[in-house]
């Protein structure tokens, strides 16, 4: 035991190594982004300039940045100072080095949200499947258009909502205008033309943008004539009305001037009976009042107010 080799501590000139990690919403590697870490680890005083995959990085890895031969027992500031295009910038983070193993700071990048509501007239969510909507630019490609469908979910990127009539797109890149636009409506209704615009900016409550989109449904009037085309503003006329417009099935008897539900006769005039929010192409309508039947099918509703 006598060549014992002797230990040698340099206990002033021991250094450390800052990793840091940049990363998604999802904890995917994000490249293009650089730090400034204040004061410069290397000699503790100014500050450093790190670049991913460049200036100052140990790590050839995109999404890792690596400063090697930092000084121990210093506190050190890191602040975000080039954030990948489309993301919010990360808060600053603050670290002490205390011996030479590495140390790992993450700083994620949150994107935006994009909600679009599926409403009727009333402004209630229509709980029904079959909207789609057409959203330019694609927000995961930056080019051409995403088409997205109520519950369809693919790759995760989609409709993250999975309440019928609402659709929800995460990760969605900051600082672009998305022009949306609805291609089909829920089951039954009619589709809303309109297209709108938004964009996400850092400034944005919670980094959410909310779109309504409302749909409307069609009506049924039925008028009670006599031989000369007149209106004939008397009580009693009954009418059934098969399918029933509100189930699909069976049938539904609507008498003049009897309100059940708001749904059945709207129009207050003797003679001329109304039904509204009936449903788009569920079916052909008869109805009958004893003289003869008359047809309709409800392509489209008859006018659209906003
Ligand atoms: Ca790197
Ligand atoms: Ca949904
Ligand atoms: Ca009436």
């Amino acid at each position: 035991m006598d060549n014992v080799t002797p230990i040698v501590r340099f206990g002033n000139t021991e250094l450390g190594n800052l990793e840091i990690k940049k990363v998604d919403g999802n904890g995917n590697p994000l490249s293009g982004s650089s730090f400034l870490i204040t004061p410069n680890p290397k000699t503790g005083i100014d500050n450093l300039t790190v670049v991913d995959n460049g200036a100052n990085d140990n790590s050839s890895t995109a999404g890792t940045l690596l400063v090697t031969g930092c000084k121990l027992n210093v506190e050190y500031t890191v602040h975000e100072s080039v954030t990948p295009s489309g993301y919010k910038t990360a808060p600053n983070q603050t670290i002490t080095l205390t011996s030479s193993d590495v140390v790992t700071l993450t700083f994620t990048n949150n994107l935006g949200k994009i909600i679009i509501n599926k409403k009727d007239a009333a402004g209630n969510i229509i709980h029904i499947a079959g909207a789609v909507f057409k959203i330019t630019p694609n927000p995961y490609t930056g080019t051409d258009n995403l088409s997205v469908t109520d519950n369809v979910v693919v790759n995760g990127n989609y409709d993250n909502s999975s309440t019928l009539g609402i659709v929800e797109l995460i990760n969605v890149p900051l600082n672009v205008q998305y022009t949306i636009t609805e291609t089909a409506a829920p089951t039954g209704y009619a589709l809303d033309t309109a297209s709108q615009q938004g964009t996400i900016t850092t400034e944005t409550p919670n980094l959410t943008i909310t779109f309504n989109y409302t749909n409307q449904l069609g009506k049924i009037i039925i008028n009670k004539k006599d031989a000369s085309g007149a209106i004939i503003h008397i009580a009693g006329a009954v009418f059934k009305i098969t399918p029933n417009p509100y189930t699909g099935t069976d049938n539904l008897s609507v008498t003049d001037n009897v309100v059940v539900n708001g749904n059945y006769d709207n129009n207050t005039t003797l003679g001329i009976v109304e039904l509204i929010n009936v449903p788009l192409e569920r079916a052909i309508y008869s109805g009958r009042d004893g003289s003869a039947d008359g047809l309709c099918a409800l392509i489209r509703p008859p006018s659209k107010g906003r």
